[in-house]
């Protein structure tokens, strides 16, 4: 049954059958101090905001039966798969690899790789761990979502104008239709997380349209 979802530039039609949540690198590495985000000099405390309406969307949309995805950004252990370009960011001693409180910064089987509780995958939902921005390179999430016949992706998680702006504008570009959650994404600078928001709904919703939890979970419900 189609359902329409409040939004901007317009409200959307969406096929719950049809859509899929995506919650984007809600890990430690970002969220709490120790990890990557703070290795990069940001102030994580920032990006706790956004936990709380992630976990009632993701409530609504378990109750209603979507596909729930959710992704990492890391590295394999020998950082094989990470860029030489990517590496070399910031002070040497906290670099991607190097050991921190929550294990080596931004390395996939460290406990700062994980998810935060609050929002662990379930039994059953993918979890795809990719070592760049966006969610589509280097992964097999576009084929997950076409085996399953999704046309539209609720995006959630961290940061707005960097993995949530990258993977929206994979989606994007592959026909998928992106329904960004403004208050299930967040970023280290307030002005960069409105902006963010503000581009993919300009020009008529140029990658995609802006909602809010409130909206996504009475569209589900
Ligand atoms: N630094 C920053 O804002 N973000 C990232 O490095 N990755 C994600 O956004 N997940």
């Amino acid at each position: 049954m189609p359902q329409v979802i409040e939004a901007e530039p317009a409200p959307l039609s969406i096929d719950p059958a049809r859509t899929a949540l995506l919650i984007i690198d809600m890990q430690r590495d970002f969220l709490e101090p120790g990890g990557f985000g703070e290795s990069l000099g940001n102030d994580v405390s920032r990006l706790a905001a956004a936990i709380g309406p992630c976990r009632t969307v993701l409530d609504a949309a378990r109750a209603a039966g979507l596909l729930v995805l959710h992704t990492r950004e890391g590295h394999r252990p020998d950082l094989s798969d990470a860029p030489p370009a990517k590496i070399a960011r910031g002070d040497p001693s906290v670099r991607i690899g190097a050991p921190g409180p929550m294990g080596r910064i931004l390395v996939r089987g460290e406990p700062g790789h994980d998810i935060v509780p609050e929002l662990a995958p379930a039994s059953g939902e993918p979890v795809i761990d990719k070592p760049g921005k966006g969610a589509f390179y280097a992964t097999d999430l576009d084929t997950m979502l076409r085996n399953r016949g999704v046309e539209t992706l609720l995006v959630a998680g961290v940061t707005t104008e960097v993995c949530i702006h990258t993977t929206v504008r994979e989606a994007n570009d592959r026909g998928y239709r992106c329904v960004v959650l403004a208050d299930c994404c967040a970023s280290y600078f307030p002005e960069f997380h409105a902006a963010g928001l503000a581009m993919i709904k300009a020009q008529g919703g140029i990658f995609g349209w802006v909602s809010t939890s409130a909206a996504a979970i009475s569209a589900l419900g």
